[in-house]
């Protein structure tokens, strides 16, 4: 089976061009309509501005060595000073930081560009935390970072928790990144520039330990369907036989790089990297076609890491421990995180 490993940051050549860059991002069943217009496609895929996405932002990431800047998608987290990302949105090809200050963008006002809208800075890359043990390699899980913001994001943006759940595998999330955005039938060779919120949905089918031998159980694995056998890539190549969501189903790509996947509003994935296998694509090669595959980075996997640099309060449910001790004390642990959530003025876990 080909296999590449393509990472999905944004990455373009010129600071200009960052904005009108056609890199793509979540491509559906359907050709994209004008933002503003009653049609499906925007009821389906075009959010509501300064509603429960407002804490999904747009990430403008300038490298330590001063070239141009990449585009990403993060998540303001409960606290409303981190913002969750992808780590190779930060990194070099080794995994060691190599962004130095940017902006995260909340495009609250459709009216305005989005550059001219509210933004937040941050001003180093001591304020960037990328998960230990990245190596720069996607593929081998990881990739997930944080971002601390210059100051706290005013209380009308909202902020999200991550899932500490590990019954991902099977389940439909909610996608949602900005960035250029187009149909799986034409690929991104028609992609339109991103200036909107784009979401969908997918069904999660296999961890990465599935997927390949040796694979990071960090990772959860979506194909890309038009609701044909023929192009459905993971039923071809895994027997996962699985035709798709019809006009919900999303595939992300360039700019959704370290997006949110949510389950009921919590966030369960963040945008990692795709590409094509050996059966199924429905455009040949790496292009957003039906049939291409992507894969999220499993949050929960790494929800312990999260809480220990952004604080407890970004956690919705208790953390599993791999330990018999753990084990032991979970249904206690359950029954006093279950209290503290009904006791509001309790914000602190700590
Ligand atoms: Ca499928
Ligand atoms: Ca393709």
């Amino acid at each position: 089976m080909k296999q590449r490993w393509m990472t999905l940051a944004g990455a373009v050549g010129a600071a200009l061009s960052v904005w009108s860059s056609p890199a793509a991002a979540y491509f559906t069943t359907e050709l994209p309509t004008p933002a503003g217009q009653d049609t499906e496609f925007n009821t389906l895929h075009r959010p509501p501005y300064a509603a429960e996405y407002s804490g999904v932002v747009r990430l403008r990431l300038y490298n330590l060595a001063g070239a141009s800047p990449t585009v990403c998608t993060g998540s303001l987290l409960a606290g409303g000073q981190y913002v969750l990302t992808a780590a190779h949105c930060v990194t070099d090809g080794t995994g060691k930081v190599d962004r130095g200050n940017g902006l995260a963008y909340f495009g609250m006002d459709p009216s305005k560009s989005i550059t001219s809208n509210e933004s937040i800075r941050f001003s180093s890359s001591a304020q960037i935390f990328v998960k230990p043990g990245f190596d720069g390699s996607t593929s081998n899980g990881n990739d997930i970072a944080l971002i601390k913001l210059d100051s706290e994001a005013r209380a009308e943006i909202n902020r999200y928790t991550i899932y500490t759940g590990t019954d991902e595998v099977g389940q439909v999330s909610d996608k949602v990144g900005w960035g250029a955005f187009g149909s799986g039938a034409v690929g991104d060779a028609n992609s339109k520039s991103g200036t909107d919120l784009i979401k969908g949905k997918n069904r999660w089918e296999m961890t990465g330990e599935q997927f390949r031998a040796g694979g990071a159980s960090d990772l959860l694995y979506y194909d890309f369907d038009n609701g044909l056998a023929a192009n459905d890539s993971f039923g071809l190549v895994y027997g996962l036989t699985d035709l798709g969501l019809g006009k919900d189903e999303v595939l992300a790509g360039g700019g959704d790089s370290g997006g949110p996947s949510f389950l009921n509003g919590v966030i369960a994935g963040v945008v990692s990297h795709g590409t094509y296998l050996s059966q199924g694509d429905y455009l040949a090669g790496r292009n957003k076609s039906f049939g291409e595959y992507e894969a999220d980075t499993r949050v929960s996997s790494h929800a312990q890491w999260v809480a220990s640099i952004a604080g407890n309060q970004v956690l919705a449910g208790p953390v599993p421990e791999p330990s018999t001790y753990a084990l032991l004390l979970g249904g206690l642990a359950v029954v006093g995180w279950a209290r503290r959530r009904m006791a509001p003025a309790d914000v602190s876990q700590r």
